[in-house]
C-alpha cells in the first residue's frame, strides 16, 4: 500500500509531538509537519519535510502537496487566547479556515475525501456557575455551547465551519453531481497530560504543571482552588482518541464531534498523587480569578457514550493507571 501523506500543524506542541512519534512508531505515512518553531529534538528524522512559519502565510504552500490526512492542531490555548482575543482568532480561526478551502478545493479535484481531523476542547462548554456546573455533571455533546473564552468561541465556531465545509459549502450538496466533499471530524478534548511535555497557554495546564515541578523538586502555587475538577486524559490517550477517529469508517460516525473522557481529579486530588510520589514536594494554592473563572465554567466531565458507541472509544488509562502507570514512572525516569 502507497504511504497516506499526512500534514500536522502545531507539529512542536504537546499534542504535535505526541502524534507524529505515534504516527512514524506505526509506519506507512509520509508525515509533513508545520508549527512556528523549528522541529524540536524529539521529532528530529521524524517527518519528511517541516514548514516553518506562521501557517497564515504558510497555509498557500500546501496547495502544492496532495494531503489524504490533515490534523490541524496549531492554537493558541485559554488562557493565552485571553491576554490576546483578536490575535488568537486570527490563529485559531483564519488559520483553519484557510486548511478547511484548501482541502475542500483538494477532495473536490482528485475526486478523494481529504480527512481533516480537528482537536476541539471541553472549553466549547460555558456553564455559568460552579452550582449549575455541579449539577450538571456530565455534559453531552449539544448542552452548554456558550463559552466563556475566545478559545472555546473559536473551537466551537471551527467545528460548525468544518461541517460547513464538509457537507455544505456554497451549497454544491445541491448540484446534480455534488462534487466530493473533505471528511471532518472533531474530538473535544478535557485538559492533556503528558510526562514527557508542558502545556503553553491553557488553563488546564495547573495539573500537568503541579506533577513537573514536584517531579524535579521546584515549589508550585496552584492557580485554582483545590475543590476545583474539571476532566483529564493522559497523552497516549488523546492520541489513541485522534488516530481512532480517522480510522473509524465514514458510515459508523453518527455526528462530526465527539466528546471523548477519562477521569475528573480535583487540583486537590492532583496535589495528594503529587505529595505522595514525592513527598517534599511543596504545592500552595494562590488562586488567579480570571483562569478560576475559565474552569469554573467548563464541566466537571462528559457524556462520551457517542464516541464509545460509534468508534468503539475506551481510554486505557483511569485515575490510577494513569498516575502509577504512565504519568509517575515516566516522569521519575524524565526528570532523572
Ligand atoms: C486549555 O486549557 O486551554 C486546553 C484545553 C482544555 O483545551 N488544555
Amino acid at each position: 500500500m502507497s504511504e497516506r501523506v499526512v500534514l500536522v500543524t502545531g507539529a512542536c506542541g504537546e499534542i504535535g509531538q505526541a502524534l507524529v512519534q505515534a504516527l512514524a512508531q506505526r509506519g506507512g505515512y509520509r508525515i509533513v509537519t508545520a508549527d512556528l518553531r523549528p522541529l524540536p529534538k524529539t521529532l528530529e528524522g521524524l517527518p519528511q519535510e517541516h514548514v516553518r512559519g506562521n501557517l497564515l502565510h504558510t497555509a498557500k504552500q500546501f496547495y502544492d502537496y496532495d494531503f489524504d490526512i490533515i490534523f490541524h492542531l496549531a492554537a493558541s490555548l485559554s488562557s493565552k487566547a485571553e491576554t490576546d482575543p483578536e490575535a488568537a482568532h486570527r490563529i485559531n480561526v483564519e488559520g483553519t479556515m484557510m486548511l478547511l478551502q484548501m482541502a475542500a478545493y483538494k477532495s473536490a479535484k482528485y475526486g478523494k475525501a481529504v480527512k481533516f481531523i480537528f482537536p476541539s476542547s471541553i472549553a466549547v462548554y460555558g456553564l455559568p456557575d460552579v452550582e449549575t456546573k455541579t449539577a450538571a455533571g456530565r455534559v453531552r455533546e449539544e448542552e452548554w455551547n456558550d463559552p466563556h473564552t475566545m478559545y472555546g468561541c473559536n473551537k466551537l465556531y471551527c467545528e460548525k465551519l468544518g461541517v460547513y465545509y464538509s457537507r455544505f459549502y456554497q451549497q454544491r450538496h445541491l448540484d446534480p453531481s455534488p462534487p466530493v466533499m473533505l471528511d471532518f471530524r472533531a474530538v473535544r478534548f478535557p485538559g492533556l497530560v503528558s510526562a514527557f511535555t508542558l502545556p503553553t497557554g491553557g488553563t488546564s495546564d495547573y495539573g500537568p504543571e503541579m506533577l513537573h515541578a514536584a517531579a524535579q523538586g521546584k515549589p508550585y502555587a496552584c492557580f485554582v482552588r483545590p475543590d476545583t475538577r474539571i476532566p483529564f486524559m493522559a497523552m497516549p490517550d488523546g492520541i489513541k482518541a485522534l488516530l481512532m477517529l480517522t480510522e473509524a469508517p465514514r458510515e459508523q460516525l453518527t455526528r462530526a464531534v465527539y466528546n471523548v473522557g477519562a477521569f475528573s481529579p480535583t487540583a486537590e486530588e492532583f496535589r495528594q498523587r503529587a505529595l505522595q510520589a514525592f513527598p517534599a514536594a511543596e504545592i500552595t494554592f494562590r488562586v488567579n480569578a480570571r483562569r478560576q473563572g475559565i474552569v469554573d465554567s467548563w464541566p466537571e466531565a462528559v457524556d462520551d457514550s457517542a464516541a464509545r458507541a460509534d468508534w468503539g472509544w475506551a481510554p486505557d488509562y483511569d485515575v490510577d493507571r494513569f498516575f502509577d502507570e504512565y504519568l509517575l514512572p515516566n516522569i521519575r525516569a524524565f526528570y532523572g
